[in-house]
């Protein structure tokens, strides 16, 4: 079981190859203005405005806040476990103020205008690197976490073809970007239907017998993209204008079946029944399978990796150069690479753990999950994403933005 943790070989390591590029703050201004501004957006700008938390604010430390002064975690929703806040909390007497985003288009406008309040943030990988090339991070000292020595440094090498010599970042978690489905729903329209094929979003024909049910996708651009683009057999990595015109025929030819783009919202909306087929994010589905079985709707909700490949990513923890509660950032990072604390984490998110110390305490159920931890079969399929140069980021833009507005 542990060694199935021991994810993506050499050959992915292999398959990152970095381009040099230099992102202007304008870019990742034009980017922001496309994209849909999430439900549970917080407003940091300054660290007393109340915002949607992903975890309960109800439970009070019971340490006496002061004595461990004040955390900033600015991090994607529904990606922690309930109550590791709170038991932070009690555990270090430290408040945390935990804020939630689902996009790194929106991480990147904030951080790059600067002055977040934010001490911890989580940008995933190809993010992270340009974030890094503009300044905007601390280097980590190892020395600080005590608990660095748990992370799988398998994980660490695959980080570093983001982050050269792993200096600015620690993993969080990875996953893919896949089919997430109503079984039942699916099922009662298409009986054979290739729910382990992207053909079922990516196919007109296919496509609109489950617009009645529901179809949505990722707002986020630079892995749709990509996605689509691999799909038509083409360089997820393409700097071509003419790639990016098919890739927008394409998306643009189901267009009329897509009920909205987001990036956070399908997970209750798949649970509750009131959306059937989704291009979203692996361990996604397993919360939504525990909310439909909370609610005992019957709902019966399943992921698979699509069989022609998608984007493999990984998200991390970074500290901003202007952070203001640096030491307990490090607090934090070393709280949740404790192997309970990261085991619990990953029970409850469902995806791939960065924290080869918590592999024994992970459900075994997941770790045994070909969707979660992916064979090596499957891995083959599997892209990463990479850093993209200005000239790239240009054209997903413009493609996204045609494609959001179905023009
Ligand atoms: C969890 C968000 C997953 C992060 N809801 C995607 N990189």
């Amino acid at each position: 079981m542990v060694q199935k943790s021991r994810l993506i070989g050499i050959a992915f390591i292999s398959a990152l190859l970095l381009t040099a590029c230099g992102e202007e703050k304008k870019e990742a201004e034009t980017q922001q203005s496309t994209n849909t501004t999430a439900t549970t957006e917080a407003a940091p700008a300054t660290n007393t405005t109340e915002t949607a938390p992903a975890t309960t604010e109800a439970a009070a430390p019971a340490a006496a806040p002061e004595s461990g002064g004040k955390l900033n975690v600015y991090n994607w929703s529904d990606y922690i476990a309930e109550d590791t806040k709170a038991n932070f909390e009690k555990e270090t007497g430290i408040a945390v103020q935990y804020d939630v985003y689902d996009s790194n288009e929106m991480l990147e406008a904030k951080l790059m205008a600067g002055g977040t309040g934010y001490d911890l943030v989580h940008p995933s990988g190809a993010f992270l690197a340009r974030q890094i090339i503009a300044g905007i991070y601390q280097p980590i000292d190892p020395a600080k976490i005590p608990n660095y020595k748990n992370l799988d440094p398998k994980i660490l090498e695959i980080l570093a073809a983001f982050d050269p010599g792993n200096k600015y970042a620690v993993p969080w978690f990875w996953g893919t970007t896949g089919i997430g489905y109503n079984v039942a729903e699916i099922n009662k329209r298409m009986p054979d239907a290739p729910v382990n094929s992207l053909d079922i979003i990516f196919k007109p024909e296919l496509a609109q017998k489950f617009a009645d049910c529901g179809i949505t996708m990722l707002d986020a651009p630079q892995e749709v993209l990509q996605i689509a683009l691999h799909y038509l057999g083409k360089d997820p990595y393409t700097a071509s204008a003419d790639d990016y015109a098919a890739a927008e025929k394409l998306l643009l030819g189901v267009r009329p079946y897509i009920k909205y783009f987001h990036s956070s919202s399908y997970i209750n909306d798949i649970a509750a029944g009131s959306i059937c087929l989704t291009l979203g994010w692996s361990g996604d589905f397993s919360l939504a399978a525990a909310r439909a079985e909370e609610a005992k709707n019957g709902v019966e909700i399943a992921y698979s990796i699509p069989k022609e490949g998608t984007m493999i990513w990984m998200d991390t923890m970074a500290i901003p150069a202007d952070a203001a509660n640096v030491e307990n950032a490090y607090k934090w990072i070393n709280y949740n690479l404790d192997p309970k604390v990261a085991a619990a984490n990953a029970n409850y998110v469902a995806y791939g753990s960065p924290v080869a110390a918590a592999m024994p305490l992970i459900d075994k159920a997941l770790l045994d999950d070909p969707n979660i931890y992916p064979p090596e079969d499957v891995r083959a399929r599997l892209f990463p994403d990479k850093i993209a140069t200005p000239e790239i980021e240009r054209l997903r833009t413009r493609t996204w933005t045609k494609i959001k507005t179905g023009q």
